[in-house]
């Protein structure tokens, strides 16, 4: 008979950390899940390989040629899906912006023990797949669903409780969105660690909603209860508070850091005169950008932005600025078409989620001569 405990049902508590200084725990998160290059936010679609990362568990390394996804639960005539299957419904390409609900993570104080993002988890592509409605229809929903889950074919371990990584959506979260199944991301069938062969896609919301690896799709007639739902992914100011469920993403804009850095300080040296400030800025939701301003030393004066094409896709900005000698911080701040802006501190949260606050890039502009 096993005596031994299980650590993994009773884990030691992460430590809160300290401003700035990063525990071997965080740095271990941080090597596994990559953010994006700050200055592919200069492309429309950000290079696949470029594209942030998030994996909770260990990448499962499917194979598309035997992964089915199963429609079980409460459906009328349930049914799975080949891959082959998949790729024979219609299909659309979007290009939809995701982001990480931890990105600015690292900027909370106290700082959760988790992945340590600065501003570094979004990124842009263009997916490829069908959409998720119609298969729900095709299923045919018994009347007493409330609920869709999606489930993952990762499995860990997360404060005490193993489970394979799950999200649901309320009919109506499915209904007044875009969701849909892909398969492909930037024209090339998905990536292991992006979710291969098939993952869910949540337009306009936190990147937790798009379910990677994903192999089973179930109608629920109770709320879904598992721990990325009901534990994980929930807005806190307090640890005791009930909270709110993370949905949709927030308002945020992101500057291309300007000139160029030191290679262990990461500071930023930019010539002296005019400068292009460059980035990108998204809404959760669809909800377009309807502003964005920049600040150089706390001076906030509006920047031009390019026309809006695409729903769920981040929006270009660009800002002239004549650059004076000295040290100098810079700002950006987005507001969308209801009116939502960037704070200018973090607004408080325990699991650090959500922080749309302000960017902030310091630079030194060196004299003329
Ligand atoms: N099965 C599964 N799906 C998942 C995750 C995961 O760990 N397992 N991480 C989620 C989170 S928190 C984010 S932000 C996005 C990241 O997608 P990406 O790694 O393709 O950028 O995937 C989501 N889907
Ligand atoms: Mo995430």
């Amino acid at each position: 008979m096993n005596r031994n405990p299980n650590p993994f049902l009773d884990p030691p508590e992460g430590k809160t950390t300290e401003d700035g200084i990063f525990s071997e725990a965080e740095v271990r998160l941080a090597n596994r899940n990559s953010g994006i290059l700050l200055e592919a936010l200069a492309l429309d679609v950000t290079p696949t390989g470029l594209h942030y990362l998030l994996n909770h568990f260990d990448v499962p390394l499917l194979d598309a040629a035997d992964h089915g996804l199963s429609f079980e639960g409460a459906f009328e005539s349930p049914f799975s899906l080949t891959m082959q299957e998949v790729m024979s419904l219609p299909q659309v390409t979007r290009p939809v912006t995701l982001e990480c609900a931890g990105n600015g993570r690292a900027g909370v104080s106290p700082r959760p023990h988790s992945m340590p993002w600065a501003y570094e988890a979004v990124g842009t592509s263009e997916w490829t797949g069908t959409l998720l409605a119609p298969l729900l229809k095709r299923a045919r929903l018994k009347t007493d669903v409330v609920e869709i889950a999606f489930l993952g074919a990762d499995f860990g371990f997360d404060h005490g409780r193993g489970h394979y990584y799950g999200r649901s959506l309320t009919l109506d979260q499915i209904a007044s969105s875009d969701a849909m199944l892909v398969h492909s991301m930037n024209g090339q069938p998905l990536l292991p660690q992006h979710g291969a062969p098939l993952r869910l896609i949540m337009p306009g919301w936190y990147g937790m909603a798009s379910v990677k690896w994903l192999r089973k799709i179930e109608a629920l007639t109770q709320p879904f209860d598992g721990f990325q739902q009901v534990n994980n992914y929930i807005f806190r100011e307090r640890p005791e508070d009930r909270g709110r469920p993370v949905t949709a993403l927030r308002v945020k804009s992101l500057m291309v850091p300007p000139g160029v850095p030191d290679w262990g300080t990461r500071w930023r040296l930019v010539e002296p005169g005019h400068t292009r400030l460059a980035g990108r800025a998204w809404s959760g939701n669809g909800v377009p950008i309807v502003k964005v301003e920049v600040a150089v030393d706390g001076v906030w004066a509006p920047a031009v932005l390019a026309p809006h094409t695409e729903r769920y896709a981040w929006r270009k900005w660009n800002f002239d600025w004549d650059a004076v000698p000295g040290w100098h911080v810079l700002n950006c701040r987005a507001t969308d078409a209801d009116g939502n802006v960037q704070p200018l501190k973090a607004v408080r949260d325990v699991a650090g989620f959500g922080n749309n606050a302000v960017q902030r890039i310091d630079v030194f502009v060196h004299d003329t001569n």
